[in-house]
Formats: structure tokens, C-alpha cells, sequence
């Protein structure tokens, strides 16, 4: 008797956590989230994106928050919510291997706070071209598509080592990666430091990059590190480059502090994007205006 009590106690207990129930279009999307956004490192330009999102939506009022963790516990709360079909509003970006693995769609903003469209550029310290300028010839000319970093992640989050997808990506690749370094003179052992934030798509560029440097005798290093700080090493010239700079919009901030101090090299991707994103079985829920 006591042992049909406990369990019928926990049932009881499940039933009013509505985290545990299936999406239901006919319910309020932010009562079935606790109005929760489930975020990423509280220093990536998306959150400040966001955290402005939830005033200019008019969320903050309605209890929405944006919660903080880090890319690998957003993604392993979206895979346990996707696999059961549960409510999920995340912080996305393409390129990105969450938008190959489920489907998701990102949440139209009818308020242009998110932007239309992002590039990524290449950043290196004042002084770099005349100093190694070999690998600021090369920096120059690096550029791919959407498709070929997300291919590089999709073999990471599969559990390949990041150095050894980028080799294989470089691989598969080569008439591209040769016009990257064709006619570049080699160098030896020039130490050449590069700084990131350990985001999916930029693990992909940066093992990239770093192999890339490596052919043509470059001793590369890249160190993961926040938002700020990555901007801030190239800027007091105490790492060489970075190739993850999202603009306009997501990194414009610091972009704004540091410009005078730094030197844009180009654009590495365009056609990026970053938004809300959410599972496309939550099928009443297109725009952020829906979230209210
Ligand atoms: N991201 C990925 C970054 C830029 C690259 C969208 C998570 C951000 O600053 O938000």
C-alpha cells in the first residue's frame, strides 16, 4: 500500500511541472516555458541582442527571462526537449549544426532587432600586415560558405576532434585552400597567435585557419577565451588575428570600442544569422511578437 502511494505521489508531482508535458499549440508558448529563453554564455553578442529583444517585444513585462549557460548545455537541453517533442525557445545561429541535426525555425522579427543578415570578418592587430605579412596574405584571402563551416561542425559534433575535421575538410577541399596560400612564401616557425570563443561555428574557422597557418610555417596557436577579452587580445596587440567577428550586429558593440585600434581584414562568411529559434512542431509560434 505505502509503495502505490510514493508512486502515485510522483505522478501527481509530474503532472504540474509543465516542463515534462508535450508542446500544446492551444497553450500559452510562455506558461509551458516558465517564460524562459534558453541562452548560451552570457557574454556572446546574441544574449545582449536578446536581452534587448525581450524589452523592445515588450517580454520583460511578461515575465519572459533569457537564461545564461554555455553552447553545450543549450544544445543538450534542446536535444533532450526535441527527442520528446517539449516547448523549447532558444538563442540560434547558422551557420550551426542545431538547424542539420532537428528542425527548427527561427522566429521572425518584425522588429529588426536581431538583423537581417550577419557577416564574418577577419580582425587583426594594427601592425600585422607589416609584420607577418605572409599570414596576413593569407588571412586576406580566407573565405567559405555557410555550408562548408557547417560541415566541419557536423563532423565535430559527432564527435571527431576539431584538428582532425579541419584537416579533412582541408582535405576535401584543396583547390580552394591552395588559392588561399598560392604564391605566399613560407615562413619558419613564426609564433602566430589566435584568439576565439569556443562557439561551434568558430571551433570549425579556427581549426581551419590554424592548419592553414600551420602549411605555411607558422607556429599557430589558438587560445578560447569570452567575447571581450578575444576582442580586447587583438586590440592590445596581444594576439595576432581573429576570425570571428559577427557584424553588423552582434559583435557591434565592440566593434564600436575597438575600431580605432584595430585592423579590419574582410569578410570570411556572409550569410550567417542569428535569432530565436525554436523546434518547428511548435507550430503556432512564428514570430517573437507570438512569445507575448
Ligand atoms: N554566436 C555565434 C556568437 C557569434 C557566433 C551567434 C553565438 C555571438 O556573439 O552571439
Amino acid at each position: 500500500m505505502a509503495f502505490v502511494g510514493v508512486i502515485s505521489f510522483v505522478v501527481v508531482l509530474a503532472g504540474c511541472t509543465s516542463q515534462v508535458a508535450k508542446y500544446n499549440p492551444k497553450e500559452s508558448v510562455g506558461k509551458q516555458v516558465d517564460y524562459t529563453i534558453t541562452g548560451i554564455d552570457a557574454g556572446a553578442g546574441e544574449m545582449a541582442t536578446t536581452q534587448k529583444a525581450l524589452k523592445v517585444y515588450g517580454l520583460e513585462q511578461h515575465k519572459w527571462q533569457l537564461q545564461a549557460s554555455s553552447t553545450a548545455a543549450m544544445t543538450s537541453t534542446l536535444d533532450k526537449k526535441y527527442k520528446k517533442k517539449q516547448p523549447i525557445v532558444v538563442t540560434g545561429w547558422q551557420p550551426h549544426w542545431m538547424f542539420t541535426k532537428y528542425k527548427l525555425k527561427f522566429l521572425k522579427d518584425p522588429k529588426n532587432v536581431y538583423g537581417s543578415s550577419e557577416n564574418i570578418m577577419t580582425i587583426a592587430r594594427k601592425g600585422l600586415k607589416k609584420d607577418k605579412p605572409e599570414a596576413y596574405q593569407m588571412l586576406s584571402r580566407f573565405k567559405w560558405t555557410p555550408k562548408q563551416m557547417s560541415s566541419v561542425m557536423i563532423k565535430v559534433n559527432n564527435g571527431m576532434a576539431p584538428e582532425k575535421a579541419a584537416k579533412q575538410w582541408i582535405k576535401a577541399n584543396k583547390k580552394q585552400v591552395d588559392s588561399w596560400t598560392k604564391g605566399i612564401k613560407h615562413v619558419k616557425n613564426v609564433p602566430f597567435k589566435m584568439t576565439y570563443v569556443a562557439w561551434d561555428s568558430e571551433i570549425a574557422s579556427n581549426n581551419v585557419v590554424a592548419q592553414v597557418l600551420k602549411s605555411l610555417g607558422y607556429k599557430v596557436t589558438i587560445q578560447a577565451m569570452e567575447m571581450q577579452p578575444m576582442w580586447a587580445s587583438v586590440a592590445t596587440n596581444a594576439a595576432d588575428a581573429m576570425v570571428s567577428a559577427w557584424l553588423p550586429n552582434t559583435a557591434k558593440t565592440y566593434y564600436e570600442d575597438y575600431k580605432s585600434k584595430i585592423d579590419v581584414v574582410g569578410t570570411n562568411l556572409k550569410g550567417a544569422k542569428v535569432g530565436l529559434a525554436v523546434p518547428t512542431y511548435m507550430t503556432t509560434v512564428n514570430s517573437i511578437e507570438d512569445l507575448k
